[in-house]
């Protein structure tokens, strides 16, 4: 019998929208909810012929939409180290979305598993999990239908972050191998970021409470999880927006996403000054921190923030445990504040380079680095540590106290960090761990270099598809002319910069700028937007200040 004689049956049940083109983006499938059906249950299909194509490895599944607004959902595919699925898959994600009958699903596997060499004895195995979303179940139960399909050993983690997600798929393929990731729970998962932060903080002051706004989403009851597990003043926090049972507030003026693109506080939340804050998104991936100075003005750390923080301790203790040939890195996206690659440059010496928007493009390009630090300006990024330089820090034999110090901070931290993807509650950890260490209050954290003013803009368009982009994103190929008007309007602002891409994730374009002053910055990101708007088919209201 065929592997795939019971596909045909089971997809007749989750019939593709005839209007829509799904398309793999910058995290997977996004869209309205309901209409994704087809499209996660085929996702399973694909999760099954990954997994047999790297010989019964585990493959996750998330099912999230993130960010987004609470009516979207979406898909995606978890490689078996825990980082986002390879690229030359999203082709095929792609294809199988859109095949338009259940016998060309089933052509489609089958041309996938020729192609790949597929060995179909394999038994298939998928790891999934979903978050608080209410089109979650429905599409839970089209993803059980494909991995039924393919008879697939499957694990449902039910709840949880989409970093959790991705620790588990890693524990899970590590956990016969020499060095096994952690236990693949969220228990495992509490416990050991959980005891490694307190290994790193024992000793220091303690900080104060900690303000987590968790975008009512997944994070809140995870991270409330995380502080019983850690059981100590040393992670002392209040969560706001966490409520996860009423409809319509998922992401609602909440949220990473929402203070880092407003640069401002998030609902509910009255800024204190000297009062430590920080907001999660909606799957709990990303994170910024705030405070409001004494005169009550609000103040974003954002992933560059972070990025410069974690890069200087990592920097500084790669030093004093006295390793050579131990480079620490930064990998930035075109969204980078440009005083933060200068400040990398410059002040902290070291190499820096740019990828595109996404965490899987940043993740490549941290894997080349000895030490690489990737963060997104918009909170999303962790650390890598490449086997070279674990066998580098192996080697080493302490000659003092100091140094021996040292080293053992850093296997601290690397056990502290996520590495499979960007994570805000071990991110978060990371955060506090080198606060604690250096006794610093948010505003010193802040002043290392100063942020030109920026704002991020969306624009509603007729077909985001027609924007085509070169150079790391930072220049439009497509539509014609644009880039032109782009490039006339920066050059009217002393420190202007600005460039617009099609978003991966939402029916939108994206417009960045940043200038000298913020009355500059604001006049350039409208006059951008409205170009765009004007230009390329703008839908809904024009962009004004
Ligand atoms: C996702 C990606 C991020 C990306 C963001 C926005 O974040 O994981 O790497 O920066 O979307 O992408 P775009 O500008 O293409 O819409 P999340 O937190 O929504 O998963």
């Amino acid at each position: 019998m065929s592997a795939f004689a019971q596909v045909a049956e089971y997809s007749a049940k989750h019939p593709k929208p005839s209007d829509i083109t799904f398309e793999y983006g910058t995290a997977g499938f996004r869209t309205i909810g309901e209409t994704l059906e087809s499209t996660v249950f085929r996702a399973g299909l694909l999760a099954a012929l990954r997994s047999q194509s790297k010989h019964g490895q585990v493959i996750g599944v998330m099912i999230t939409a993130s960010h987004n607004h609470e009516r979207d959902n979406g898909v995606k595919l978890v490689d078996s180290m825990g980082e986002m699925l390879q690229q030359s898959w999203e082709g095929y994600c792609t294809d199988i979305a859109n095949a338009s009958s259940d016998s060309q699903v089933v052509d489609i596997l089958a041309s996938i598993a020729q192609l790949e060499g597929i060995d179909m004895s394999i038994r298939p195995k998928v790891a999934y999990a979903r978050d608080t979303r209410p089109s979650g179940p429905l599409l839970q139960a089209a993803l059980e239908d494909g991995l039924a399909a393919l008879d697939v050993e499957a694990t449902n983690f039910g709840i949880v972050t989409t970093p959790q997600l991705h620790y588990f798929v890693r524990c899970l393929n590590t956990a016969n191998s020499p060095s096994p990731y952690g236990e693949p729970t969220e228990s495992g998962y509490n416990t050991k970021y959980g005891q490694a932060f307190l290994r790193l903080v024992d000793g220091k002051p303690l900080p104060s409470t900690l303000h987590i706004d968790a975008a009512n989403g997944v994070g809140a009851p995870q991270v409330r999880k995380l502080a019983d597990a850690i059981g100590s003043p040393y992670f002392n926090i209040e969560v706001n927006n966490g409520d996860t049972d009423t409809l319509g507030k998922l992401n609602i003026d909440c949220g990473a996403d929402y203070v880092k693109s407003n640069q401002r506080s998030p609902v509910g939340t009255t800024l204190v000054p000297s009062g430590r804050y920080c907001s999660f998104d909606g799957d709990a991936d990303r994170i910024v921190y705030y405070y409001a100075d004494d005169h009550g003005i609000f103040h974003l750390l954002d992933g560059d923030k972070i990025s410069t923080l974690v890069a200087t301790y990592l920097r500084d203790l790669v030093a004093a445990a006295g390793v050579t040939d131990l480079q620490v890195g930064v990998v930035q996206t075109a969204y980078a504040n440009g005083s933060s690659t200068s400040y990398i440059k410059d002040t902290l010496r070291l190499p820096t380079v740019f990828a595109k928007t996404g965490v899987k493009h940043l993740h490549h390009e941290a894997e080349k680095m000895s030490i690489g630090a990737y963060f997104e300006a918009n909170g999303h990024g962790t650390v890598l540590f490449n086997p070279c330089a674990v066998e580098k820090l192996q080697a080493v034999r302490p000659a003092t106290p100091a140094q021996a110090d040292a080293i053992n901070r850093l296997w601290a931290l690397r056990d502290l960090i996520n590495e499979s993807v960007g994570d805000a509650m071990s991110d978060m950890l990371l955060v506090e761990t080198i606060l604690i260490c250096k006794g610093w209050t948010l505003e010193q954290w802040d002043a290392a270099y100063t942020d030109l003013p920026s704002r991020l803009l969306k624009v509603v368009v007729n077909d985001r598809n027609i924007f085509k982009t070169t150079d790391a994103e930072q220049k439009l190929t497509s539509p014609l002319g644009l880039q032109g008007v782009v490039d006339s309007l920066v050059a009217k602002f002393p420190k202007g910069r600005s460039f617009v891409r099609p978003s991966g994730t939402e029916d939108a374009v994206r417009v960045y700028a940043e200038a000298a002053t913020r009355s500059d910055c604001d006049q350039l990101a409208y006059a951008v937007a409205g170009a765009v708007f004007d230009k390329a088919g703008g839908r809904g209201d024009r962009p004004a200040e």
